[in-house]
Parts: C-alpha cells; sequence; structure tokens
C-alpha cells in the first residue's frame, strides 16, 4: 500500500507543467491568496519559499498551503518546500529543494526517508548528472535566463544548458529563471516539459489568471507536440 502511495507521488513530478513557487517579498495579494489561485487555476506543484520569517511562522504558514494543497479537487497537489527541512518534517510536506548551500542530499534523505520528494537546482550538465547519479527525484535548472527574483542565481545558462540536460538526464527537471510569456515557447522548444515561473506570475494582479495562462501554453505545445509525432 505506502509502495503505491509512493510510486504515484514521484510520477507525479514527469507530468508537472507549471511549477508554482511562492514569494512573499513580490505578492500583490499575499502568499496564501496567491497558492489558493494557483491551485484554483490547476497548478500541480507549491513550492513554498519564503526567506524572511522565523521557522516557526514558516511552519504556521506551510501548514495552511498544505490544506489547500490537500483539499483541491482538480487533482493531485504537491506541496514542496523550499531550503528548510525543518519546515518540511513538520509539516509534512509532499518534499524539499535543495540548493548548494543547504542541508546535503544524503543528510536529507536519510532524514526525510525514501518515500519523500527531494529535488536539487543545479546550474550546468556537470551537476545535473551528480544529482541523477545520487538519486535526486528532480532537478531545477537555474538560471536559464537573466533574472531579479533571485539575484545570487549565477550565470544564465540558457537554452543551451535545456538542450544538454534534456539528452542527457533521465529524472524529470524543471527548467526556471527570468521565463516569461515572451520566451516560455523557446524553453518548450528546446524540450523543457516543466517550467517554474515567480515573477511573471504573482507581481500580476490576477495570479489565477496567469497561472491559467501559463498552463494553457504549456499543454497546449505538449498535444501539438504529441499530434505532429
Ligand atoms: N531559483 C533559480 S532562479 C529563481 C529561483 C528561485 C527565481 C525565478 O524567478 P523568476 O521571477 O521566475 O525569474
Ligand atoms: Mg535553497
Amino acid at each position: 500500500m505506502d509502495i503505491a502511495i509512493y510510486k504515484n507521488k514521484k510520477e507525479l513530478l514527469n507530468n508537472i507543467d507549471l511549477y508554482f513557487i511562492t514569494d512573499s517579498s513580490l505578492t500583490k495579494k499575499g502568499v496564501i491568496e496567491d497558492v489558493k489561485s494557483a491551485v484554483k487555476a490547476g497548478v500541480k506543484i507549491i513550492q513554498y519559499r519564503e526567506k524572511n520569517r522565523s521557522t516557526r511562522e514558516m511552519i504556521k504558514e506551510a501548514n495552511k498551503i498544505k490544506i489547500i494543497c490537500k483539499q483541491c479537487k482538480l487533482n493531485d497537489v504537491l506541496f514542496i518546500i523550499n531550503d528548510s527541512i525543518d519546515v518540511a518534517l513538520a509539516v509534512d510536506a509532499d518534499g524539499v529543494h535543495l540548493g548548494n548551500d543547504d542541508i546535503p542530499y544524503h543528510i536529507a534523505r536519510k532524514l526525510l526517508g525514501k518515500d519523500k520528494i527531494i529535488g536539487l537546482t543545479v546550474h550546468n550538465l556537470k551537476e545535473a548528472k551528480y544529482a541523477e547519479e545520487i538519486k535526486a527525484d528532480y532537478i531545477g535548472v537555474s538560471p536559464i535566463f537573466k533574472t531579479n527574483t533571485k539575484p545570487d542565481a549565477g550565470l544564465p545558462g540558457g537554452l543551451e544548458l535545456i538542450k544538454e540536460i534534456r539528452s542527457e538526464i533521465k529524472i524529470p527537471f524543471v527548467a526556471i529563471g527570468g521565463i516569461n510569456e515572451n520566451n516560455i515557447e523557446s524553453v518548450l522548444n528546446v524540450g523543457a516539459k516543466s517550467i517554474a515561473i515567480i515573477s511573471a506570475i504573482i507581481t500580476k494582479p490576477d495570479v489565477e489568471k496567469e497561472c491559467r495562462k501559463f498552463i494553457n501554453i504549456i499543454q497546449s505545445f505538449k498535444k501539438e507536440q504529441i499530434n505532429t509525432h
């Protein structure tokens, strides 16, 4: 029984479309309202990314988000915590997303167990290969383009980086960094199936509408691909 649940949760990572990430410094209506809008629009994964609050405040907010994700009747919504494994454990989230300065993968895996999702940020093919080797569940390929949302994101890898990752890596990957309405098509064209977008969604007045728009763009692209191949 447990094994079936475990398999299903991780399998959802192959079918993400739009990867939604919260940001309390950019939001117009607040993180909780943004999450409600995203879930309503059909987003299948929410990452709680909070850089300015205490652990206690984060646990409180993360618990609220978890309830919103679990109550969604449209589809399963995965709930991932950025950086903070203690918050992920405290609220029993579906997993964590870790960067190079966060708790090392192997320690996180020991603490979370085999069933939880662990995503790793990678900046190049070498890091991506390593992430795959140590059995990360997915990778965030970052940053694709220049972004103001994460000032320390590093140099953009561009579309070339996506092409390399797509041809060499088998685990699911999410393209992130500076992706918006004007360049999303180019990211899809080089093989990205999942795309994370922060500022181009949550700085807009209607987050639900923006999520729907990007989900539509991604799903229509995928459908077209199926029809032409
Ligand atoms: N990690 C790499 S780039 C980035 C994060 C969290 C920020 C992405 O935000 P935006 O606004 O979509 O460029
Ligand atoms: Mg981090």
